[in-house]
């Protein structure tokens, strides 16, 4: 069984995200404010815990907020971990940021394995005309912390 079954089969935990849950994240706040009257789906989380390892499914829609690509919220590891991300079908980008304010962007090739560097806070971008799907993997502990984010945001604006 391959991985997007496996955790679609049973997850433990799922997470949708829409507009409303990340709309300061976004830089154009006008066309937040437009957008905010649909609310629009921006990616749904299937999440798996297999004791210390946990998989994820990340669905996310195709769109833009104003001139910026829908895109996860973003977050660093509780406990820091790195983590492996694999695209299963569209055109995604990652953007990294580590605590020194160095930046990483990546364009995600379909059916390579990368690696999010231990202490990177990650964010993934839809730059497709279609959905994005990938799977991730990491420590169960890993956590999510999003206040980085919350507090800093990203540098790189991806349009
Ligand atoms: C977990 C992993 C993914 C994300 C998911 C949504 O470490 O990186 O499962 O949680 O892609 O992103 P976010 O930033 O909303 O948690
Ligand atoms: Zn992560």
């Amino acid at each position: 069984m391959d991985a997007v079954h496996y955790i679609k089969k049973g997850f433990d935990n799922k997470v949708v995200r829409k507009l409303k849950d990340m709309s300061s994240f976004f830089s154009d706040q006008k066309a937040v404010q437009k957008l905010l009257k649909e609310n629009p789906l921006m990616y749904v989380v299937y999440e798996k815990i297999e004791g210390n390892v946990s998989y994820s499914f990340t669905v996310m829609e195709p769109g833009k907020v104003g001139e910026e690509f829908y895109m996860t919220k973003g977050h660093c590891h509780e406990v820091p971990s790195p983590e492996l991300i694999h695209i299963v079908d569209g055109e995604g980008v990652l953007v990294l940021q580590n605590e020194k304010g160095e930046t990483k962007k990546i364009k995600l090739e379909k059916g390579i394995i990368y690696v999010i560097p231990t202490d990177y806070a990650h964010r993934v971008v839809n730059v497709g005309k279609k959905k994005l799907s990938f799977v991730c993997v990491y420590q169960t502990k890993a956590g999510h912390d999003y206040s980085i984010v919350e507090k800093e945001g990203f540098k790189i604006i991806v349009k």
